[in-house]
C-alpha cells in the first residue's frame, strides 16, 4: 500500500475519503473497492434496473412477502410504533407498511444523501397525509448519527431494514451493525429485516449475472466513477464483470477481472494490473434462517418470527431487542 500512496500528499488523502479508500483498496496485494462506491447517480439508477430485472428475484420476492403478509407484520409490530429506516430506500415498501400500522407514531429515515431524504419525506407526506417524518442525514453505520433519535418520543421503536442490505456487510460487521441498532432500542422494541436465503448456485449466479447485463454495467460503473471523480484513466474495456457463489462463505462475490496487464493512474499514483487479477467490489451474504437467528442472538436481539415468499427464496425476520 505504501508504494501506491507515495505520490499523493497526506492532505489530499485527508480531504478526500473516496480517494483514500480507492488507493488503499487498490494498493494491496488483493485489490478491493468498498461496495458503497457502486452507488453514484448512475450506479443507483442501474441498481433500480437490477431490482426490476427478471433474474434478480430478491426485490420481487421480498415485495411478495410484504404483499401477502403485510397485516400480520403490522399486527406483530403493534400500535404507535416509530418506524426507523437506516438507508431510506424504496418508499413503496415503507409506505405500505406505515399505512398498515395501527396509529403509527411516524417515520425516521436515516440516509447519507439529503436529496434522497427530501424525496422520501415528500413521498411519504403526499401518500400518507399527516404522517410525521423526522429525517436524519448521515452514515447509519456511525453511532453518533443515531443520537437525535432520543428526542423523538415513541411508545415503541422499530428498525426497518429490508432489501437484504445486511448481506453486503461482512458477518462481523453485520453483527456490529445489528448491535448498533439494538443499542438504540429498548427491550421489546422491534427489528424487521430482510435476508436472502442460501440456495442453489445456479439461481444465485443468474441473479448476479443477469441476461440483460445490467449488473455488469453496475459493476463496471465503479471504475467510471473513479475516472469521473478522481481523474483516473481506467479503460473499462480492459475489465470484465464476474460474479460467483462461494458456497463455503455463503456469499455471492462480485469482481472485475483484468483482461490484459496494464497500468492505471489515479491522482498521480500508478496502479499496476496483471492479466487475470481481480478487483473485488462486493459481497452479498446469504443466510439460512437458523444462521441469521444466531446472528440476531449474538447482536442483542431475540428472534420472534419470520415470513417467506411462496417459493421460500427470501425471508423477512421479526426480532425484538433484549
Ligand atoms: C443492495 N444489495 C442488497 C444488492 C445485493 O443483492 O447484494 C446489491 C447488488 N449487487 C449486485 N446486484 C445487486
Amino acid at each position: 500500500m505504501k508504494a501506491a500512496l507515495s505520490s499523493v500528499t497526506e492532505n489530499q488523502l485527508q480531504d478526500n475519503e473516496f480517494l483514500r479508500d480507492v488507493l488503499e483498496g487498490l494498493g494491496g496485494s488483493r485489490k478491493t473497492l468498498p461496495c458503497k462506491y457502486l452507488y453514484d447517480e448512475v450506479g443507483s439508477r442501474l441498481f433500480e434496473e437490477i431490482c426490476d430485472s427478471n433474474d434478480y428475484y430478491l426485490t420481487r420476492n421480498e415485495a411478495d412477502i410484504f404483499a401477502i403478509h403485510l397485516d400480520k407484520i403490522a399486527e406483530r409490530i403493534g400500535p404507535e410504533a416509530l418506524l426507523i429506516e437506516p438507508g431510506a430506500g424504496n418508499c413503496e415498501k415503507v409506505e405500505s407498511l406505515l399505512a398498515a400500522l395501527d396509529s403509527p407514531k411516524g417515520y425516521y429515515p436515516i440516509d447519507i444523501s439529503p436529496e434522497i431524504l427530501l424525496d422520501a419525506e415528500r413521498r411519504i407526506k403526499n401518500g400518507l397525509p399527516g404522517m410525521q417524518v423526522w429525517s436524519e442525514v448521515g452514515d447509519f453505520t456511525l453511532a453518533e448519527v443515531w443520537d437525535n433519535l432520543i428526542s423523538v418520543p415513541s411508545r415503541k421503536r422499530v428498525v426497518f431494514f429490508p432489501g437484504s442490505t445486511i448481506g453486503n456487510f461482512e458477518p462481523l460487521e453485520a453483527e456490529r451493525l445489528l448491535e448498533l441498532f439494538a443499542s438504540n432500542l429498548s427491550p421489546g422494541d422491534g427489528l424487521v429485516i430482510g435476508t436472502d436465503l442460501v440456495k442453489d448456485s445456479v439461481t444465485l449466479e443468474r441473479a448476479y449475472n443477469d441476461s440483460d447485463h445490467i449488473t455488469e454495467k453496475f459493476n463496471l460503473n465503479i471504475l467510471q466513477r473513479i475516472n469521473n471523480e478522481l481523474g483516473a484513466n481506467f479503460d473499462l474495456s480492459l475489465f470484465a464483470h464476474r460474479a460467483f457463489y462461494h458456497s463455503l462463505r455463503q456469499r455471492v462475490e462480485m469482481h472485475l477481472v483484468c483482461l490484459k496487464s496494464h497500468s492505471v493512474s489515479i491522482a498521480d499514483t500508478r496502479i499496476d494490473f496483471i492479466e487475470g487479477e481481480t478487483i473485488h467490489t462486493e459481497n452479498s451474504h446469504k443466510y439460512s434462517i437458523a444462521g441469521f437467528n444466531s446472528l440476531l442472538t449474538r447482536s442483542g436481539f431475540e428472534p420472534v418470527c419470520f415470513w417467506q415468499d411462496p417459493a421460500e427464496t427470501y425471508v423477512i425476520h421479526y426480532a425484538q431487542a433484549i
